[in-house]
Order: structure tokens, then sequence, then C-alpha cells
């Protein structure tokens, strides 16, 4: 069975996850405690060098960096299905490499520091930095009005087809809908893709923990 190396609560732990139960592939969560600092053993910088969580080995292949497990998991489990297109399709494929840029460089510096700040640092008994959540906000607010006009153009980042790059936003964008911060609800379109991403059974098995 594939090895996830990881912690439940980590957000790049469930992106992996959650396009394993996407596929129905069965994985086993060994705990790799970032609250403990685990994630810096000589063990398992071994599978990740970098020392984050998480890393996979499957049936003897080892990887790190999570929406890169994500694509060699469509890639390996889900041959006929749409979570990747087609690579002989270039425009498609170009729309989806596009998307998945958008993700990592527009959406997940911000969201993943407000993620810290909101769920990590209180996890760990440090208070948060109310200056630093505000000035997020208004980073993420900038970055979410080019989602809006994006999704107002078609109803996943990638095209009208749901594919992996929608599933990568899932763990830290349920952060940024928690806060409450209304930066998803005061936007049509971003919250319509918001609401169904995040209902999908793939993401409610994972939500709370990998
Ligand atoms: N780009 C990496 C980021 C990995 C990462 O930042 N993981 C976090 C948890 S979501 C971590 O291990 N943090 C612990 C630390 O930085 O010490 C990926 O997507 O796999």
């Amino acid at each position: 069975m594939l090895k996830l190396y990881g912690i439940g609560f980590s957000s790049c732990t469930r992106r992996v996850a959650v396009v394993c139960k996407e596929l129905n592939v069965p994985y086993e969560l060994i705990a790799v405690d970032i609250l403990k600092g685990e994630q810096r053993s000589a063990e398992h910088l071994a599978r990740q060098p970098f020392g984050v969580v998480p890393a996979i080995e499957d049936d003897g292949f080892d990887l790190f960096e999570s929406r890169a497990i994500g694509r060699y998991i469509v890639a390996k489990y889900g041959a006929g299905t749409t979570l990747v297109p087609d690579p002989k399709d270039i425009f498609a494929t170009a729309k989806f490499e596009q998307a998945v840029s958008i993700e990592n460089n527009n959406f997940d510096p911000t969201a993943s520091q407000l993620m810290l700040e909101l769920v990590i640092k209180p996890a760990r008994g440090l208070p948060l930095d109310a200056e630093r959540v505000t000035a997020l906000r208004a980073t993420l607010d900038g970055k979410l009005d080019a989602y809006e006009k994006i999704l107002g153009k078609h109803k996943y980042l990638a095209g009208d087809i749901l594919t992996i790059a929608d599933l990568f936003h899932l763990p830290c964008v349920v952060v940024v809908q928690k806060a409450k911060l209304d930066l998803l609800e005061s936007r049509p379109n971003v919250a319509r893709w918001y609401n169904e991403i995040s209902a999908r059974p793939a993401w409610q098995a994972v939500k709370d923990s990998a």
C-alpha cells in the first residue's frame, strides 16, 4: 500500500490525501509529527531533504512535494479520469499548467501563511500576529479578485472540467473560509467554486485529518 509520510492536520499532507480519496487509492498514513520536529529527523530527511512533509513511498518509488505527488498518483492510478488533461491535448494541458501555477504562486504563498497564523501558531500555543493577518488578508483579497474573473469565465480554474489544480487549493482555502475573512462569500464565482469543491466526498473524508 502507498505510504504517506506526514501528519493528519497538515495542509500539504491533506493535499495528497484528497487526491488519493478522489481515486480510491488506499494509503497508510505514517506519522511525522511536525509539532514535535520529527520532520527534521535523519530518517525523514533521507526521504525529504528539505525537512518538511509530505513524502510518499509507493512500491519502492519515493517522491516528495505534495503537488508532484498528486500528479504522480493521477498518472499511476487515474487512467481514464480527467483530473489531469490528456497530454496530447496541448490546449487543455497548457490551461491546466496555468491553473497549477496560479495556485502555487498566487494563492498558496499567502493562504499558507494565513494557515500558519490561524492554525499552526495556536496549535503550538503561540499568539497569532493580528497585524500580519490583516496584511495577508489584503494580499489575498487582491489575488481573489483575479480568481473571480477567471471563475466567471469557466466553472473551474483550468476550464469547465475539474482538475487537481482545483483540489490543490482545498487545505488552505478551507482555512480562509473558516477564518471568516469574508474573502470567498463576497465573490459569487469564487463562492460557487469553493462550495462545490469543498463538498466533494474526497475532501469531506480528509477535511479534519488525512
Ligand atoms: N512545497 C512543499 C511544502 C511542504 C511544507 O511546507 N510542509 C509543511 C506542512 S504543510 C511542513 O512540513 N512544515 C513544517 C516545517 O516547516 O518545519 C509541499 O508542497 O510538499
